[in-house]
This record gives C-alpha cells, structure tokens and sequence, in this order.
C-alpha cells in the first residue's frame, strides 16, 4: 500500500514535469497515458505442437504488445494469478530514468510479486523504437512471459526511413521441460545441462515433430476400456477397392497401448449386418479368463450382428501382442491389430532404445473371404492362390494398369506408401506382428542391420540381422539405429518366402526427412530367395531365451504327442489333418460344452496320439490320401507337461511341402528344437535345448521338417492349437486341447446363445 500511495504522488509529480516540458518545448503534442490491466497465470499451450504449462497475460502468448507514443507514461497493473509462483517483469531497453524502482528485476529492483497480488508498474518512454518486456525472476522468461514494446515518434513527426506497414516478430526458442525442471538441473550435483532447446519459434509458432513422442506409460495397473464398432467399408488399402473390415472407421484397427497388469475391456459391436464376429487376442494368455479368448466354436458363440459383446481380460507381461478376428476366414478381410504393452514406469528394460513403433505385415487378396472359403470347400477344389499384395502397416501398392480408376486408383491416399519417419541417431524398437492370410515374410531395412531383442512377448538373446524371417501369428521386437546418411531415405521391404512369389514386393519408406518424404534413389532390396529353407531353419535355431531371462522347462514330459501334418481329401474335399484327422467345429462352443456337462455336443474320444511312423514316407505324396474328420479334443491332465512333435510331410503335390505356422492359445511353450527329415524318439530328444530354449506362442513348422515344443497344462480352459495360415485352418488344421474344466468358473452369459446352449435359456 505504501508503495502503491508513492507511485500516485509520483505519477501526478511526473504528468506535471511531462506538462512543463511539453510546455518548454512548445510542440503542443500531448504525452498520454496508456493504462494495461495484465493478468498473468498459467495455461496450456502447443506453441509448437507439444503440450505445455506456459504463462499466459490475459490468455496471450506473448503477450499482448506494449503500443505507445514517445514520452507516454505507460501503466501496467498485474496481477500475478500464478497460484504458487512469484513473477516480476523487466522493461527491456527502457532507461527508466527517474524510475529505477521499476525496472522490474527480482532482488535489485523490487520484490517479487505474490501470487494473488497486484503490483503497478509505472515508466515513460523516452525514446521511440523497439523494446521488450518480460519476466526476471528466475528463469521464468523461458514459460513465455514476454512481449514486444513499440515506441513510435509523435503524429507528424517521421523516422528517417519509411515503410508502410510496422509488425512485430518475436524470436524465441522452446523447451518442453519446465523452468522449474531446468532451474534443478542446473543447480543439482552431478550439474545437469539443459541442453539444446526443442523448438525454434517465430512469434510463438514452431513445430517440434509428434512423431517421435512415445505415448508415457501410466505406472500403476488401470482398466483401460474400449469401444469398437465393426463394420465393412470400401477401403483401397492397395489401390484395388475392395470391401474391407474396420473397426472403428480403421483398417487395421486401432492399436492398444497398454502396461503391464493393465485390465483391458473392449466392448465390440456387430455392424457388420450379416455376419457374426470373434476376436482373439493373440499371445494374451487369459489367465482366469478362458472365455475371453474370443474363438469362435471354441470359447464363445461368435458375436451375432447388432450384438454387443464385452471381452475383458489381463494384460499380464510387457511385450508385443496381437488381435484379430477368429471366425471363418474373416481375418483376411482385415479385422486385426496389434497390442503393445510395456513395462511399468521404472522397470529396468533388458534393452534400450529411444522411440517405439508399430509395423503390422499383412498380405491381401481382392476376392473376399465369402468366396475364398467357398472355392475352398467346393469341388472340384479351387486354390485361393497367391495374395495379390503385401501390406506394411495396411499400405500396399498394386498395378492398377488396365483397370478403371473408379476400381483401382494408383493416386489413392489411402495407398501411398507407409513412411516411418526417423531422426537420425536415434534407437527404434520396431514391434513387428504377422497377421498374413498365408505368406511367410521376410523383413529388412535397406543398409539398416536390425538387432532382435523378442519374440511373442518373451525377450531374446540378442542377435544381429540383415533380414528377419516372420510367420503369420509371430511376433518380433528389432532395435534399429538411424545411422545411415541422412539426406536420403531408404526401403523398408517385405518378400515371400516359402512359397514360389507370385506377389509383388512390400515396401514402405524409412524416411530422414521430417517434413516431406522423398522416394529412396535406390531399387528396393529383393530379400533372401524364396526357396532357401537352411537360412530359415538357422534363424528359427538361433532365437533363444535371453540370459537372466530363462524359464527353464520341465526335464522331462507325461505325454507326447506327435502330429504328422497332411494335405487330405475327404469326400472328395480337399482337408489338412493331423495324424489323418481333420478337424470340424460342433455348434456348441467346447468351453460351454464342458462347463454344462452337455454328452453329445463332440465326439468323446480322443483323437491319435501318434502316426505309423515306421511305415510312412514324408518325401512322398501319401499311398493313402483319405483322412477322417472329427469333434475330438485332447484332453490334458491339468498341470501335467506335454511335448508336441510337429512333423511336416508332403502335400498331395508330389515334391512339396509347405511351412506351417503352429499358433498355441492360452499358453506358451518351449521350443526345443527344429529338425530336418522324420523326427526320430530315440535319437532327436538328445538335440533338444533345454538350457535356454525360448518360450513363444507360434512357431514355424519347416518344409519336411520337424518342431518339437514343450508346454505346461497349466492354464485351466479349452485352447485351440492349429497352423495359422487361414485357408489351412479353414480346412481342419486344429486340435484342441482341454485341462482343468473343473477349474473354470463363471462364464460369462453372453457367451452362450449358439447351438446346443440354446437350450440353457428355454423357460
Ligand atoms: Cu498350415
């Protein structure tokens, strides 16, 4: 208040003093008075594009410009509505002759101004030009508290130069750290710099790129819910129009984001009018929740249309998951994503890296799921034959030449490339995830080595890789630096393998430029050739669990079962079985089946352990190509350990075998070893690893080769075992697998409502 009476008295002594020189210099221009009201506070601003907490006067940043004559008196009262924060604000270049007191630096000048305080500043500028304001405690200039003050020279007198219009510019740099972070660091031992600012802004405007921001983990476990709807839409994810499953407008879904114990509940709604829907959550294990694993057939009656069904369930280990759509061979129509879950906050991460991305790799046929299953189980059989493109993040390119545009457009947004924007230096975990109908991929980084650190959410002992071998259902973390020149961008490129190529390259664009991207000067990589298994026989023989990491596996098994993997017919119909059985669905789902103690839903024996191995060539086309089809499941004694020996064979094509890959539900397991020929008993159970075999959900069955995995039965349910090709498991390349039924309780309502469970609900 004494301060405030002090600057009336000399507010009147000073317009006397301006009145008598005015008077003395006889130019009759009258000096004003020019009167701000400020109130300063904090307020959040994305000055270049980042959120951040920045100090606002009267909600602008900068703030407001100081506009005055030469000689005025320029009044500002502030009020600092900062909360817990003092403020005191210079008048940069004004000579504040006579007024020292209001030079407005905290701690030579003045006190600071308390939070909820008002304070008057009161100067005269004299000197016209261009000047500045802004704060001067601590380091509180750098929240934006600044503005421009522009004196200019009395109506009708001029500068010596002329223009015809005045504007402000404000140059500034930018830290998303706050000055209380920055104000820390400087003063803490060890001494933290603050480093090189993010942005650059002219008048309060950059532009820091988004892109390199990872969405901050939360650190405590939370529910995280979702709403999707799916539906069809005409999508041109490869140029071609085709109708295309989407969540929520998007082809592929959305992505969930996750940590570690977080609950996730999706409630998915059926748009799709005529057909019903499943989702299965690929790697997530559904402890406790069985009924959540969102198997048609198996676990649930798929969700009908206009039907809502809720899933929930636990996310429960870091690492990269998948969903997708677990009904007929609705997958291929594009309903799948990818689930990343991470570490909480303060774990320590077994590797390091800067940033994180998603990359789903997919292939894509223009015939729709509705007439592939049909030519599949037609006769005379047809073969859906070869995709017609490969998709990196849902973005393929196929050759419209010869089709109409309103068919195939090459110019659709919607099909330009992917482009994974970089900066240079910087570590990326690329999450790859194979959703492919059939293809087995290889991936690679043009003159980028990639360093595998996972493998379906389980880490690896790191290796160096030009390429990556992935099958459908697997899922891979690879750490890339950006450490190549970067003036120039470079391919990043997908190619069959396995199979004779009749599909074009994928290709999206590791791309240095931030803000336009450039086509790399180079030809896209061709990737390893097609039919050179050996190269992936050693990468499936090189993934091993990372040290400090191991999970050992049980020394020995209870049971083994070995399944010889057939292309049949039965009927006439071309099936693939196992063990000469291929499988068919009951009605009723085996979860609800078990659970209700309903007899006559599947048939009750089970199913062969084993093939004539002593008598059967799996070099050549089966003497015998009729199989049998079955409702029969494996039934495990709950806890026991089961070894399982996939063990390929030729098709019905006389020199051809295909790779499968085996996609386990509800658990992982260890993969012991990989062979090649006739897995023997006696001979090839010394080649096992049992030192630091990785544990995986999925698993590449090479051409007339073997697998041999290992699991617990340790997950109380009835899970789905099957190659993950969709027109193999269209075809009744499963088996199902039950422990520990007396276990689940519980289930959910609406998973029933198909089949024999109808009759549950009758009045
Ligand atoms: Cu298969």
């Amino acid at each position: 208040m004494v301060l405030l009476s002090e600057s009336i008295i000399r507010v009147i002594l000073l317009l006397c003093l301006l009145g008598i020189i005015a008077l003395l210099n006889g130019s009759g221009v009258e000096a004003r008075i020019r009167w701000y009201k400020w109130e300063v506070k904090y307020e959040y601003r994305s000055p270049d594009c980042v959120k951040k907490r920045v100090i606002t006067i009267n909600g602008q940043t900068p703030g407001p410009t100081i506009r005055a004559q030469l000689n005025d008196t320029v009044i500002v009262e502030l009020t600092n509505s900062l909360l817990t924060e003092n403020v005191a604000i210079h008048w940069h270049g004004i000579r504040q002759i006579g007024t020292p007191w209001f030079n407005g630096t905290e701690g030579v000048t003045q006190f600071p101004i308390l939070p909820g305080t008002t304070f008057r500043y009161q100067f005269v500028v004299d000197r016209p030009g261009t000047y500045l304001y802004h704060a001067h405690s601590g380091m509180q200039r750098e929240a934006g508290l600044y503005g421009s003050i522009n004196v200019a020279l009395p109506d009708g007198q001029s500068e010596p130069f002329t223009c015809d219009y005045d504007r402000n510019i404000i140059l500034d740099d930018w830290y998303h750290k706050s000055t209380y972070e920055q104000a820390f660091g400087l003063s803490s031992i060890p001494f933290e710099w603050v480093g090189e600012p993010q942005s650059l802004l002219i008048h309060e405007r950059g532009k820091f790129n988004c892109s390199s921001l990872t969405i901050p983990a939360l650190d405590t476990a939370i529910e995280r819910h979702y709403t999707w709807e799916v539906t069809y839409q005409y999508k041109s994810l490869d140029c071609y129009k085709k109708l295309a499953i989407a969540i929520n407008g998007s082809t592929p879904g959305p992505t969930i984001s996750a940590v570690q114990g977080d609950t996730i509940v999706v409630d998915v709604i059926n748009n799709l009018l005529m057909e019903n829907v499943a989702i299965h959550w690929h790697g997530i294990r559904q402890r406790g929740t069985p009924w959540s694993d969102g198997t048609d057939g198996v676990t649930q009656c798929a969700i009908m249309p206009g039907e809502t069904y809720r899933y929930t369930f636990v996310v429960d280990r870091a690492g990269t998951y998948m969903y997708h759509s677990h009904y007929g061979m609705q997958r291929e129509a594009g309903l799948y994503g990818m689930i990343n879950v991470s570490l909480p906050v303060g774990d320590p991460k077994p590797f390091d890296y800067d940033l994180d991305r998603g990359i789903i790799l997919s292939d894509w046929y223009h015939r729709t799921a509705y007439e592939q299953s049909t030519s599949l189980s037609s006769i005379p059989y047809e073969w859906i034959g070869e995709p017609q493109s490969l998709l990196i993040n849902g973005r393929g390119n196929f050759s419209c030449s010869g089709l109409a545009p309103s068919v195939c457009n090459s110019t659709n947004p919607q099909c330009s490339p992917f482009t994974l924007t970089v900066i240079s230096g910087k570590t990326y975990r690329l999450r790859l995830a194979s959703l492919t109908s059939l293809s087995s991929l290889s991936f690679q980084i043009e003159d980028h080595e990639m360093t595998v650190v996972e493998a379906d959410g389980q880490y690896v002992e790191p290796f160096v890789t030009k390429n990556l071998f992935i099958y459908s259902g697997e899922t891979y973390s690879v750490l890339v630096t950006a450490n190549q020149d970067p003036s120039r961008n470079y391919w990043i490129s997908i190619n069959v393998v396995g199979r004779k190529p009749k599909t074009p390259n994928g290709l999206a664009i590791f791309n240095y430029n931030p803000d336009h991207f450039l086509i790399p000067p180079t030809n896209p990589p061709s990737g390893p050739i097609w039919n050179d298994t050996h190269l992936r026989i050693n990468q499936s023989l090189t993934i091993k669990a990372r040290q400090g990491f191991i999970v050992n596996p049980p020394k020995k098994p209870d049971r083994i079962i070995v399944l010889l993997n057939t292309q049949n017919k039965i009927n006439g119909y071309i099936r693939w079985s196992l063990n000469n059985v291929s499988h068919s669905f009951p009605t009723t789902p085996y979860l609800i089946a078990l659970k209700e103690n309903m007899t006559d839903i599947f048939d009750p024996t089970s199913p062969p352990e084993d093939y004539d191995s002593a008598n059967f060539d799996i070099y050549s086309v089966a003497n015998n190509t009729n199989a049998n089809s079955s409702t029969s499941i494996y039934r495990l004694q709950f806890n026991s350990t089961v070894d399982i020996i996939l063990q390929n064979a030729n098709t019905m094509r006389a020199n051809v075998s295909e790779t499968h890959p085996w996609h386990l539900h509800g658990h992982d397991f260890w993969v012991l070893g990989y062979g090649e020929g006739k897995f023997n008993l006696s001979r090839d159970t010394d080649k096992y690893n049992l030192v630091d075999p990785i544990m995986k959900n999925t698993v590449p069955l090479h051409p007339y080769g073997w697998t041999a995995l290992r699991f617990q039965a340790d997950n109380p349910g009835v899970w789905l075992f099957h190659c993950h090709i969709e027109a193999h498991l269209f075809l009744g390349m499963l088996v199902v697998f039950e422990s520990g039924m007396e276990r689940v309780e519980n289930i959910p309502k609406a998973n029933y409502g198909c089949g024999k469970t109808k009759d549950l609900f009758k009045p």
